[in-house]
């Protein structure tokens, strides 16, 4: 077994620290865990700290003096210190806490894009999109009649830097893009792409989903006008995410929802909004799960983030390898050079649910179907794929147990 530990990071230690990595299926199997692209599971860290606020520290924030109270605030808003230091804003109230990547996205098209666009105007998009990154500005298309192009991607999974600089000639408003593909791994050089973005006058939004819990991201070396990620697939729990904004922008906008903690004062006719980032808080927040938040972005920090990715880097590379070498399969995306810890793939002949059904009977979890991502399928020609993915705690046996696992699906379908 350590013969197939990579060397990059203490994988044993690791591996102790999520216990559901040691749970069997129901036919005896252990968990081979190949999904962490869909969610992350969740180290002793994280769960304790959640535990600890709900045995210790429970009350509700922003509004008592009583010590529970303030308790609870210091935990919230320690988070939100932790996590802007951990993408490098330069203030957490930059730190918007939303739902997840999802609302995030819908905070600045709500809020940013209702103020400051009109029909006509261009939002940029890519055609690697996950849904939560079409959605919004489809919705935003048919109320406003504003105006949506995508950059293309290339064959091999790729954004076309020229054909986008072309559409920049169109000055759009906005360019919002995937740091990195759930599908094809890819990740895209979104420095450049908001320097290009900047050049012609657009401002620029992150769905970073899939990069803020695999890559170091330094917000301000990127210059993002908006970076928007979800605490659930870095370790930290779901119900939690963040929408990051420079101040000048989030100053600038309206609020989103309202109610309580988001004002300064009301009336019965009118109200004051709050400062950041509570203007954009209404109601009584996650606060169990901002805490694992912050446990998770320890957790994170404490490994370091240039190790986790060198570490899926050596997974990645061996996953392509090996899968591969079977016959039928097809690889979707670009070489590992140039993505994260994602492998989707076809098996000729075997619908991609079979491939997951099967898999699963061996305790393998893999994930099958379009991934929220229906129109970059569409492009490559395929309705599914199946897909597997790697975090820090991935192993190269868990890719031969796959691989082994493919050969058998094929035994299956002769
Ligand atoms: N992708 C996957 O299996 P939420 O659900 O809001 O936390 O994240 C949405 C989202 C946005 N952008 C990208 C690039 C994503 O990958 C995701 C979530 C999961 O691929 C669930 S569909």
């Amino acid at each position: 077994m350590p013969a197939y530990f990579p060397m990059t990071l203490n994988i044993e230690k690791i591996r102790n620290d999520f216990p559901i990595l040691e749970r069997e299926t129901a036919n005896g199997r252990r968990v081979i865990y190949l999904d962490s692209t869909a969610t992350s599971q969740k180290p002793v860290q994280v769960i304790e700290a959640m535990n600890d606020y709900y045995r210790r520290s429970n009350a509700n924030i922003h509004r008592g003096v009583h010590t529970l109270a303030e308790e609870a605030t210091s935990l919230y808003e320690g988070a939100r210190e932790r996590i802007a230091k951990f993408i490098n804003a330069s203030s957490s109230r930059e730190i918007i806490y939303t739902r997840n990547t999802t609302e995030s996205i819908n905070l600045v098209a709500y809020s940013w894009a209702r103020a400051n666009l009109k029909a006509g105007d261009l939002v940029i998009l890519t055609e690697m999109e996950h849904h939560s990154n079409l959605v919004p500005w489809h919705m935003l298309q048919a109320e406003r009649g504003i105006e949506l192009e995508f950059i293309p991607v290339t064959e091999d999974g790729l954004l076309d830097l020229e054909a986008f600089k072309a559409l920049l000639n169109r000055t759009p408003k906005l360019v919002s893009f995937t740091h990195m593909s759930n599908v094809l791994g890819t990740i895209n050089p979104a420095g450049e792409i908001i320097k290009l973005a900047h050049a012609a006058g657009a401002l620029t939004l992150v769905d970073g989903a899939q990069s803020v819990p695999h890559l170091t991201v330094d917000v301000q070396a990127l210059d993002a006008d908006f970076y928007a990620f979800s605490a659930h697939k870095m370790c930290g729990p779901t119900g939690i995410g963040v929408l990051y904004g420079k101040t000048s922008l989030l100053e600038a906008m309206p609020p989103f929802l309202g109610g309580g903690d988001m004002i300064k004062e009301v009336k019965l006719r009118s109200f004051r909004p709050n400062t950041l980032p509570h203007k954009f808080e209404a109601g009584t927040p996650a606060i169990a799960e901002a805490v694992g938040f912050g446990a998770a972005v320890d957790y994170l920090t404490q490994i370091g983030m240039d190790d986790i990715a060198a570490h899926e880097h050596e997974i990645t590379e061996y996953a392509l390898e090996r899968l591969e070498e079977v016959p039928g399969v097809k690889l979707f995306g670009p070489p590992a050079e140039k993505k994260g810890g994602v492998a989707a793939f076809t098996l000729e002949g075997v619908h991609p649910h079979d491939v997951a059904q099967i898999l699963d009977q061996d305790g393998i979890a893999v994930r099958a179907g379009h991934h929220c991502a229906q129109p970059l399928h569409e492009k490559f020609g395929i309705p599914a794929t199946s897909r597997a993915s790697f975090y820090l705690y991935s192993t190269k046996e868990e890719v031969d147990l796959l691989v082994q696992g493919l050969y058998k699906v094929k035994e299956m379908f002769g």
